[in-house]
């Protein structure tokens, strides 16, 4: 341990703290712009530069190690018109049409901005004017509100390691983009959106598609219906101020009844289907010396990362469909039959944390008959924008459930929602089968957690199933690379694209990287998603009653003819 005193404050802190994380624990606030707890620590951009008693020159906080002794000033006229110099420089180069700028009321720039009282601006000189790329299916890129910061960089090509946008050019002239200037679209970018979450200004956001689902709602022709992904209810209510982690499952349900939904079901319910589904594919691989490790492939973003980098794992791939293609599928099959609705009427809305799902549902794989299973994704940002738009008071909404018969779901298919629980839903109902009994153990807490690899055995009858579970796509090619060496192997491997499941997709809301330092959101969704699957009065998949008809009705069998048909898929390389 070391003592610093920040602003004649004394503290002890570890000796490998930064200023930054001292004055943290000092109550000392400083503030940051380009800094990204345990992401991006570089100290480029210079707004949280200090006085060090000693040192020549103002230091950036965040990439200056304490030492015994310190004396730090965080708060002299020096800094302060040091960083507003900072502010109004980066201003100069910036886009400034706030009002109509997507980020508007959540950018960390304009934020700072007003924290520093800026009423003018000093310095003005020769602007970028950059092209917006808009080519992607997923992410809109635009450069004239990008500040270099480089937190997309680091979380693009240091946590996921997918590597498809740097800085380019150098000096003045620098931009963040793919190589070469090409579109987001012809770039290796899986589309996971960690860089818009990472974003502080509006340089990168999603494609919106809240206009198309306005005019299919308007469409008397439509029978619009939406569903909603697991991750999304423990997130949307922070667009509206409640605290982070608070469920809003009913008030979700409610705002899109509102909105004119035709029907509101749960993709919580395709995650029950998936699982009868996968889980079988699980059983009949380990029983016919199927292609093992089998690896989850619900998560879009990752199928495209094994595709552009590991393709020899593409067998290994579940030929599941995600969940929520899988509730298309049966929405304009099944559902349609039983309603007596043309299925080219039904308008297919998916609620999702996911900006990869906008490009998954485009893939000529993902449709049937000439119809696509999904015809329009929206993130929870979007679906906030549209309660927002049509002035639904979304706190006061009274709690509504979601319809029948694809509503009904149990806790093993909302904690899909999670990193660790497509692992546990399916080993719910895999130990089941396999004993032919229900057992009152189900939860599997060794496979829950946030960590990025997780490796444990499970004991299921005679079968030692030797599993593992990866978040981020970092995390997945370093395992990938371990079972390529010969050093580890598995028989199941879930894979989420994104650092913590869904629950931290590229489509959730966007929090501030100071209130990132101060608390794990990603822990807080996971926490609410938890509590939802206690909740339940149902928390294995198979005992849906409504999966259970399903295939009575419908699909018969799991891995029957009809799942093939409509449930089922083969990515090749
Ligand atoms: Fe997920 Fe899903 S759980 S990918 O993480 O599998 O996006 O929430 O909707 O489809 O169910 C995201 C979340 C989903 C799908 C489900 C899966």
């Amino acid at each position: 341990k070391v003592t610093v005193t920040i602003d004649g404050i004394k503290v002890e802190v570890p000796k490998n703290y930064t200023v930054l994380q001292a004055a943290k624990e000092a109550g000392v606030d400083i503030p940051t712009l380009c800094y990204l707890r345990e992401i991006n620590e570089i100290g480029a951009c210079r707004i949280c530069v200090v006085e060090v008693q000693g040192a020549r020159a103002l230091q950036a906080s965040c990439v200056t190690p304490v030492s015994d002794g310190m004396v730090i000033k965080t708060n002299t006229p020096t800094v302060r018109e040091a960083r507003k110099a900072t502010l109004e420089l980066i201003l100069s180069d910036h886009d400034k049409n706030c009002l109509t700028c997507i980020r508007n009321g959540n950018c960390e720039l304009q934020t700072l901005a007003d924290e520093f009282h800026i009423s003018g601006l000093r310095f003005e000189g020769v602007r970028h004017e950059g092209k917006i790329d808009d080519q992607s299916a997923s992410i809109i890129r635009d450069p004239n509100k990008c500040i270099l910061c480089r937190r997309c960089v680091s979380m693009c090509s240091n946590v996921q390691t997918v590597n498809a946008i740097g800085v380019n050019e150098r000096g003045f002239r620098s931009v963040v983009s793919p190589i070469y200037g090409m579109s987001l679209a012809d770039s290796p970018c899986i589309n996971c959106g960690q860089c818009v979450i990472s974003c502080p200004t509006g340089a990168l956001y999603e494609k919106d598609r809240t206009q198309r689902v306005w005019e299919a709602l308007a469409d008397p022709d439509k029978f619009v219906v939406a569903q909603t992904a697991p991750a999304v209810r423990a997130a949307l209510g922070e667009e509206f101020g409640l605290p982070i982690g608070t469920r809003v499952t009913g008030k979700m349900v409610a705002a899109l009844k509102r909105l004119g939904f035709d029907r509101v079901f749960d993709t919580d319910f395709a995650a029950d289907l998936t699982i009868m589904e996968e889980g079988n594919e699980l059983l009949h691989r380990l029983k016919n010396g199927g292609k093992l490790p089998l690896i989850t492939s619900c998560s879009p973003g990752w199928v495209k990362f094994c595709e552009h980098y590991y393709p020899e794992f593409l067998d290994n791939l579940s030929t599941c469909k995600s969940p929520h293609q899988m509730m298309g599928a049966i929405v304009k099959t099944y559902f349609a039959e039983k309603m007596g609705i043309d299925p080219k009427k039904i308008y297919m809305v998916s609620i999702m944390p996911c900006t990869a799902k906008k490009y998954e549902i485009d893939r000529p794989e993902m449709g049937h008959d000439g119809l696509r299973d999904v015809d329009a994704v929206l993130t929870t940002r979007e679906l906030a924008r549209m309660i927002k738009e049509a002035n639904i008071n979304f706190n006061k909404l009274k709690d509504e459930d979601f319809d029948d018969p694809l509503g009904e779901s149990t806790g093993a298919g909302v904690i899909f929602g999670v990193t660790g629980g497509v692992m546990e839903a399916a080993l719910r109902t895999v130990a089941d089968i396999v004993e032919g009994k229900d057992l009152h153990e189900f939860e599997y807490t060794n496979v829950r957690g946030l960590e990025g690899v997780r490796e444990t055995t499970v004991s299921i009858g005679d079968l030692n199933l030797k599993i593992a579970v990866v978040n981020g796509t970092g995390n997945a090619r370093k395992l990938l690379d371990k079972i390529k060496a010969g050093e580890a192997n598995y028989h199941f491997i879930e894979v989420m694209g994104c650092p913590g499941g869904c629950i931290n997709g590229g489509g959730q809301p966007i929090v501030p990287s100071r209130v990132k330092m101060e608390v794990d959101v990603r822990a807080l969704r996971a926490k609410a998603i938890y509590e939802e699957d206690k909740a339940l009065s149902i928390r294995k998949s198979h005992k849906n009653p409504q999966i259970i008809k399903l295939y009575e009705e419908f699909l018969k069998e799991p891995l029957g003819h009809k799942s093939h048909e409509l449930l089922h898929t083969k990515y090749t390389p």
